[in-house]
């Protein structure tokens, strides 16, 4: 090669384009999951200068990432081979989302990594919390406790720092460290109306399942429903669901992590049996993977 011909482009150079423009969401950060492949024969062919090299790159990359302001940076070993690593970056820009999903890609050099699955969804509140007007309505009925006594006042203190703490948590996550992670996207059904042809050759228009046809009160019951069942792996599976409507395949990402991949079995399975996922829910396909630090997980996918 001609020493005078353009460097290929330095993955880890700061790209000029987005620096001053910001792409934020008006709350809550923008989330990716990437998962790759890497190309056993293109790594072979590295010297072991060149393979270290690579794997410093990438290790200042992710420490680079990893110490942005309102960024997170988690790595995975997959389970199967679907894919072999995986990131799940959660941050606030969208130009920065891109650049470090690009920056992430070329980090062992051209060719290395393969985009094998991605999705793109954003942190977001739920529409179904219970509102300050429901609390106040709820607690009268519990505990008899008139509008405007003292107890009262206390309580709807004590109901706004929960609700403010529990809004931050899912606006600005602060991702957990378990091993064991599951991702897969999900929908709510919405078949709308179907021509029903009787035996006797009747025709008739039957409503199907359609959840954004369900009232809110509705959503609102089946969402309480689902919640409930959560709540009972509280302690074993830490769950952020992120909104993907219009930003990628399905209307939701669901992020998993708990202790063992048993968990992770039983939560979907007792899930599938209630309301909420039994009748609208719909499923994309699973991918497990492992957190563990740096060098292990380079050691663990043979980089
Ligand atoms: O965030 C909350 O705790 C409030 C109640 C709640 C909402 C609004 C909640 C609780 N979820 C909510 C929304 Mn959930 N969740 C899933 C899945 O596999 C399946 O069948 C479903 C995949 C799991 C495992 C799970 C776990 N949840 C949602 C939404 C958006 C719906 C909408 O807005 O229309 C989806 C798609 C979804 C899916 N959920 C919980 C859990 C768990 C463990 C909880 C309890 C959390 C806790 O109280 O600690």
């Amino acid at each position: 090669m001609n020493a005078d011909a353009p460097h290929p482009a330095d993955p880890n150079a700061a790209p000029a384009a987005s620096d001053g423009d910001q792409i934020l969401g008006r709350e809550g950060w923008h989330v990716v999951h990437l998962f790759y492949q890497i190309d056993r024969t293109n790594w072979s062919l590295l010297s072991d200068e060149e393979q270290l090299e690579a794997k410093t790159n990438l290790t200042a990359l992710i420490q680079e990432i990893r110490s942005t302001e309102s960024t997170q940076l988690l790595a995975f070993s997959m389970v199967t081979p679907k894919a072999d690593l995986a990131f799940m970056l959660l941050t606030a820009d969208l130009h920065k989302a891109n650049e470090f999903e690009k920056r992430l890609t070329l980090s062992l050099g051209p060719d290395m990594l393969s985009p094998v699955y991605s999705y793109l969804s954003m942190t977001e509140l739920s529409e179904y919390t219970t509102t300050e007007a429901q609390y106040i309505e709820q607690v009268k009925a519990e505990d008899g406790l008139a509008e405007d006594s003292p107890e009262m006042a206390a309580k709807i203190e004590e109901f706004r720092a929960r609700m403010k703490k529990y809004n931050s948590d899912r606006l600005y996550p602060n991702m957990p460290d378990w091993p064991v992670m599951c991702f897969y996207n999900m929908s709510k059904r919405r078949l709308g109306s179907a021509i029903v042809v009787r035996g006797d050759s009747s025709i008739t228009r039957e409503l199907t399942d359609n959840w954004y046809s369900e009232p809110f009160e509705e959503r609102r019951r089946l969402m309480a429903g689902h919640a409930r069942v959560g709540r009972t792996f509280a302690g074993r599976v830490r769950q952020l669901v992120t909104g993907s409507t219009g930003l990628d395949e399905a209307e939701w990402g669901v992020t998993l992590f708990s202790h063992t991949a048993q968990d992770i079995k039983e939560i979907v399975y007792d899930m599938r049996f209630d309301e909420a996922s039994a009748r609208f829910g719909e499923f994309g396909e699973f991918y497990i993977g492992l957190q563990m630090p740096l060098d292990a997980l380079f050691r663990r996918v043979g980089l």
